[in-house]
Order: C-alpha cells, then structure tokens, then sequence
C-alpha cells in the first residue's frame, strides 16, 4: 500500500469515531525467569474493505494528515484501561507487570502531554512505573531541545521510559546515562545478526555493559529463533519481545499469556570445563 493512499485519510478519522481501531498486546519475556512481565501496545485498524491493517500501512498516511497524536490517545486510553484490569492477574514477586505504549514525535510534544498522562493515571489509579512509554531514538535525535525535560516530567508523574528502535540511529549510546530511561529496546536487525555475527554480537555485548552500567534494563525486540533467544540471554540481555514467544495477541489472549507464561525456559547454563573436554572414548586411561 502507498503512503500517498490518501483515500485512507477520511475513512481513518471516521474509524477513531466508529470504534474501528484495535489494540493488540504483545508479551515481553524476562529472559531469565521465563515471567512474562508486561506487554507493547500495538495498533491495529478493522477497514470494512481491507481487514486488518497494520501500523506500517496506514501510519504514513496518518502522519501527514496529522492523525498521529488521535491514535496515540487511542491506544492510550485503552491500553490504561487494560492495564488496570490486570491487577485481578496472579502478581509475580518484586515485578509490577508493565504496558508499553508508542509515542510519535507530534504527541510527545503536544503541550498538554504530560498532564494528559498524569491525568490518565490519576483516573485509572495506575500503580506507579507500570504504564511505560516508548519513544524511538529518531524522536529523540531529531525532536525539540526539550525532549529530555520531558522525559524528566514524566518520570515525575510516575511513567516507565523506554527508548525504540535503539540501535537504528548511532546516536544516542552518548546519552544513555543522561537520559532518565529505564529500558532500550534493541533494535530488530541487531537480533537477528545475534549469534551469528561476532561483529554483531560484540556490539550487542557493549550495549548491554553500557545500559546496565547506568542501570537501564536491555530488551531485544523481534526475537524469532530459540538460538537468538539462548545467544541474547547468554549476552546478558535482560527482557524479549518476538515469534519465537508471541506474536501480538487480542487483549483476553494476552492475560492467559501473564497468568501462564510463553512456554520460554532460559538454556542452562554451560559451565566453561564442558566446552574444555577433550572428547574421550570411555577406554581411554
Ligand atoms: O514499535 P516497534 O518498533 O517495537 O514495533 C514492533 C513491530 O514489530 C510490531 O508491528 C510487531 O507486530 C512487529 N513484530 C513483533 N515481533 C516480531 C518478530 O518476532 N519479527 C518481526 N519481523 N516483527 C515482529
Ligand atoms: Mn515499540
């Protein structure tokens, strides 16, 4: 579909109107523990004619018609509606399950943003660093000199901050320690280089030291196969998002996925003597 498919535009205002947008929940994975701690909240569109639309075919379109900032709040307003309903979920110990939601550049700047937020919270009685937002590291390179007080007033109002697409834009390794962020989220080609890439690994390996050496957790986005997941978890990756756990899932599935978990188990852990050992026929002295 063309980003110029310009006749999307009215029917995508009529849809934010007629109840036509849907969220689906996709689980993050501790990689250790296998827990799955929380969910992206990722947008879907029913089109009468179409089915169902992803964000990568109707969020150009969007952009230009300055539809951006309506179906952020979209998502918002029903993902903290979700989010509050969790709290009838099983807890897991010491981790308050999070909802991850994207926020573009137009929203992130809109000058009641931050009281939007703080009054989205207040209404659901959201539990503090639970709803998380995501901003790419393009926003963040690109956006206005006052994204990192932004960042700051929301981080006072009691939301979770994660950067997008980490990785994509060389840029913000440098800021890491500055910014008030509790997450990266690795961007997909470095994860699917991992494992069979030193070079990949290496670089993978110096932004996990990095994030953790300033207290930011690592989550590797787009994760497909279990060699992936083991390499990533070996590397010290904290949390994961992917196929190899689950695709984005309509909002019921995705409470069965935080009651019983994705089916991941971290691979053991090898002990160095192992890969040491001389293969040995059982004869030998
Ligand atoms: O906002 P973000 O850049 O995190 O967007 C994630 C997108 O990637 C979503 O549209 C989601 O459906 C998609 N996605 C999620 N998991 C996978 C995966 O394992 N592989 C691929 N190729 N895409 C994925
Ligand atoms: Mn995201």
């Amino acid at each position: 579909m063309s980003s110029l498919d310009l006749d999307l535009v009215p029917a995508l205002a009529r849809a934010v109107e007629e109840d036509a947008l849907v969220v689906h929940y996709q689980p993050e994975v501790d990689l250790a523990s296998g827990a799955v701690v929380g969910m992206e909240a990722l947008l879907r569109w029913q089109h009468p004619k179409r089915g169902l639309l992803w964000p990568v075919d109707f969020l150009a379109i969007a952009d230009r018609a300055g539809l951006l900032p309506t179906l952020g709040w979209e998502v918002l307003r029903r993902g903290a509606k979700e989010l509050a309903s969790w709290r009838s979920l099983p807890p897991i110990e010491d981790t308050p399950r999070q909802l991850w939601v994207n926020v573009s550049a137009s929203q992130l700047l809109q000058a009641d943003f931050v009281d939007r937020i703080a009054a989205l919270i207040t209404e659901h009685e959201l539990a503090p660093n639970t709803l998380g937002l995501e901003v790419t590291e393009e926003t963040l390179a690109t956006g206005s000199k006052h994204a990192p007080q932004l960042l700051r007033e929301l981080r006072e109002v009691g939301v979770a901050l994660a950067i997008d697409d980490f990785g994509s834009w060389y840029s913000a390794l440098g800021t890491l320690g500055e910014l008030p962020i509790d997450a990266v989220k690795l961007d997909q080609p470095f994860v699917r280089g991992v494992g069979s890439d030193l070079e990949n690994d290496s670089i993978v390996s110096s932004v996990i030291a990095l994030a953790h050496a300033h207290g930011v957790r690592v989550v590797a986005e787009g994760v497909e196969s279990w060699s992936e997941g083991a390499r990533l978890c070996e590397l010290g990756c904290d949390r994961a998002l992917g196929y190899l756990f689950s695709g984005p899932q309509i909002a019921e599935h995705a409470r069965l996925m935080m009651a019983h978990g994705a089916g991941w188990s971290a691979p053991r852990q090898r002990k160095p003597a192992d890969d040491q050992q001389p293969a040995r026929l059982p004869l030998e002295g």
